[in-house]
């Protein structure tokens, strides 16, 4: 993310979960450094930080591995967990039916209520991903995510379009009270001339 001078006093943990093979890992190395590096299979964590701008506190990334085997331990990285990014290959159509059973088993979990959440549809650079509206829909996220700040953003690891926007969107969740990110998002759909109906027809944002 952006680079602004001094740095931030605090760090607030960002959780970063998914199936094995969505991107995690490659998001990380592409928000960090810029660059984009072959990855394996990621046994055990990854943890990185990344800054923010001055006001807001720097984020420690933890992106834990999520393979079959891995998945029971995602539970050992729940506390202080200030935001959640749960990462979607938008284009593995036969898993996305399995990633939602995990996206819906994680946020149940009580250390985790009320923590923002992004979604990261990832992978948007190839031509079979579905959109993030569709994967609104696959992924049930308006029902599941009922009373807490969520957001669905499109996004490509590897081009690296769409990261910082996510991690922002995450930042400003996990700073701004529910209410008011509620109170935001109408106004700046108004301003669009959108009705806060037709955008939650829309599934684009959270409620
Ligand atoms: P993980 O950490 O979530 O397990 P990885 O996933 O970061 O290891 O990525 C798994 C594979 O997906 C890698 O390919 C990686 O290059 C690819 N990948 C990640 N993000 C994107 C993306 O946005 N677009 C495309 N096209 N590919 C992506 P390999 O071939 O090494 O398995
Ligand atoms: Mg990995």
């Amino acid at each position: 993310m952006g680079m602004h001078g001094t740095k931030p006093q605090k760090q607030a943990q960002v959780l970063m979960l998914g199936l094995d093979g969505s991107g995690k890992t490659t998001l990380l190395y592409k928000l960090k450094y810029n660059e984009t590096v072959v990855t394996v299979p990621t046994v055990g964590f990854n943890v990185d930080t990344l800054e923010t701008d001055r006001s807001s506190p720097g984020l420690t990334v933890w992106d834990v591995g999520g393979q079959k085997k891995m998945r029971p331990h995602w539970r050992h990285y729940y506390a202080d967990t200030a935001g959640l990014v749960f990462v979607v290959d938008s284009c593995d159509h036969k898993r996305l039916d399995e990633a939602r059973k995990e996206l819906h088993r994680v946020i149940k979990f009580e250390s985790l209520r009320g923590v923002p959440l992004v979604v990261l549809a990832n992978k948007q650079d190839l031509q079979a991903a579905q959109s993030p509206e569709a994967l609104c829909l696959t992924l049930d996220l308006g029902r599941v995510c009922e009373g807490r700040a969520w957001f669905i953003q499109p996004c490509s690891a590897t081009t690296g379009v769409g990261l910082e926007e996510g991690f922002r969107r995450i930042v400003y969740l996990m700073k701004t009270p529910f209410k008011q990110t509620q109170e935001d998002f109408k106004i700046k759909m108004k301003s669009k001339g959108l009705s806060v109906t037709a955008v939650k027809q829309a599934l684009l944002c959270s409620r």
